[in-house]
């Protein structure tokens, strides 16, 4: 099957329906791209650490849960987008996040078979369904989204979440982001203080 949309578009259309949501957002272009489309201090742009966007992501969602279960309150949810490659490279996340289940956490995979940002070159999504695996690591709901993206559908399930999102091979053209690593965890560590982990719908 032929999909027939570019990952800056599946971006921007799935931020569309966030609110409260915390972001984790993949190393390369992804970020770049998140960062084009809008900025956000909401937005935890990783930049250096291939692979690890699913693991900070379910760190986050942890100890977000451990706040909410003092107060009462409903978790902040937390939305990772991940690579194709880089979730291969971190299968262990998978299990972990399973065996964790952080019931705040989504998992989106932006499935485009390569390592995008760094010329193209093949993942073995091109072999290997990334949503059989996370459906055999024991996720309770998978998505797959290859168009037409329903995203309250992750929103209003009980995580974790897997989401594949498939989308094209290829990057939009977009500048750097020109934020230091600094800035970006301080603002978004401000950002979880203010709201007091933001224990909000
Ligand atoms: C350990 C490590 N290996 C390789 C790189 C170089 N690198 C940065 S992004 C990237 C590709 C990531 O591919 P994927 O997760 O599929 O994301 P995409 O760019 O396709 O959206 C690679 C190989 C790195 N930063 N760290
Ligand atoms: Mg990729």
């Amino acid at each position: 099957m032929v999909i027939d949309l570019d990952r800056i578009k599946a971006l921007a259309q799935i931020i569309d329906e966030l609110d409260e949501e915390l972001v984790i957002c993949n190393i390369g272009f992804p970020s770049r791209e998140l960062y084009q489309i809008q900025d956000n201090v909401k937005y935890f742009y990783m930049l250096g650490s291939m692979g690890l966007a699913s693991s900070i992501g379910l760190g986050l969602a942890i100890s977000i849960l451990n706040e909410a279960g003092k107060s009462g309150e409903n978790p902040r949810k937390v939305v990772v987008f991940d690579g194709d490659g880089s979730i291969l490279m971190n299968l262990g996340s998978l299990i972990t996040i399973s065996a964790q289940k952080p019931s705040n956490l989504i998992l989106i995979t932006l499935d485009n078979k390569c390592y995008g940002s760094t010329g193209c070159q093949s993942t073995y999504s091109e072999k290997v369904n990334l949503s059989d695996l996370a459906r055999v690591a024991g996720f309770p709901t998978v998505l797959v989204f290859e168009e037409k993206i329903e995203f309250k559908k992750a929103l209003e399930s009980k995580g974790p979440v897997f989401v594949q999102m498939k989308v094209n091979p290829g990057n939009a053209d977009v500048p750097i982001i020109d934020l230091e690593p600094e800035e970006i965890k301080y603002r978004f560590m401000q950002e979880i203080k203010n709201s007091k982990l933001a224990l909000k719908k």
